[in-house]
């Protein structure tokens, strides 16, 4: 694994940083496990869409699980974690909130998200949210691993586009400069993903026919933040304890890419005016 400080300086760099192995395999077993079993039980309050066993969409046969630390104690331990705690408040330098679970199963054939800032859907105020994404499984460019833009965590929050629905189950992403680099993120199980609110990120469609891309994600808002979209209530302290903050609306000012003496810059021209779709 990377020293603390390597992975400061790269997420400082990159708006990212992997921990390798930050879960054992037991644990990453475990939890793999428990997802599983949850989500055979059936639908679950937050559901992407309702569990459909039979259906030909692979997201319909596993939906995308959300906020499961509002009843399960597994994923409220888990987005609690020390480790976590550790690494979120070392790489962002601040104390953070927890505000947000989901597990994506991401079955053979699924499709994937289109890329987008997590910061568009959270609307933290003043300061960014954060997200620290598990690996449960190894996820490579064919199972659809997550994709980054390098060091567009510098970026304000872009206006959104329509996403291709064939290979994203969102509608909504962000245009980005020809040529710009899109990095595929190798992980392991056990490897942990942070990366930066602003950060430019999503992935492709699951593509293999036998192999799941299961992947437990916390998301974190900074300490200084005020106010944050009513969805992610109620608002944790890294003890678990309860802090309000005020709801911040939808909508603002969001940047666009304009051309500069030959250069692709962003301009905080354009606004958001409507939401097509309410979570990341
Ligand atoms: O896991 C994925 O494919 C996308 C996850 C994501 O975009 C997120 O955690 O914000």
């Amino acid at each position: 694994m990377l020293s603390t400080l390597d992975l400061k300086n790269t997420y400082e760099e990159q708006g990212y940083a992997v921990a390798r192995q930050l879960f054992t395999p037991d644990e990453v077993i475990f939890l793999r496990e428990h997802y599983m079993q949850l989500r055979v039980q059936g639908p679950r309050p937050g559901d992407l869409v309702g569990v459909d066993a039979i259906s030909e969409d692979p997201l319909k046969r596993y939906p995308r699980m959300i906020h499961m630390h509002h009843w399960d104690q597994v994923s409220l331990r888990w987005l609690l974690d020390e480790r976590l705690n550790h690494l979120l408040t070392l790489l962002s330098g601040q104390e953070l909130y927890a505000v947000q679970t989901m597990l994506y199963f991401k079955p053979p054939q699924a499709r994937g998200q289109a890329l987008h800032q997590d910061q568009f859907f959270l609307k933290v105020q003043p300061g960014t949210c954060m997200a620290a994404w598990l690996a449960l499984d190894q996820c490579d460019e064919a199972n659809g691993c997550l994709q980054v833009v390098p060091a567009s965590h510098r970026w304000p929050v872009l206006c959104t586009t329509r996403a291709d629905t064939s290979l994203s189950f969102t509608d909504v992403t962000v245009p980005l400069p020809p040529q710009q680099e899109i990095h595929p993120v190798l992980m392991e199980p056990g490897d942990v993903l942070f990366f930066h609110g602003s950060l430019v990120h999503g992935s492709l469609p699951n593509t293999t026919y036998d192999r799941f891309r299961r992947a437990l994600i916390g998301h974190y808002i900074t300490g200084n933040a005020e106010q944050v979209t009513a969805f992610m209530q109620p608002i944790l302290r890294m003890d678990g304890s309860v802090v309000t903050l005020d709801v911040s609306e939808p909508g603002g000012p969001c940047g666009v890419w304009v051309e500069k003496d030959g250069q692709p810059v962003i301009e905080m021209s354009g606004s958001e005016t409507t939401l097509t779709f309410r979570s990341e």
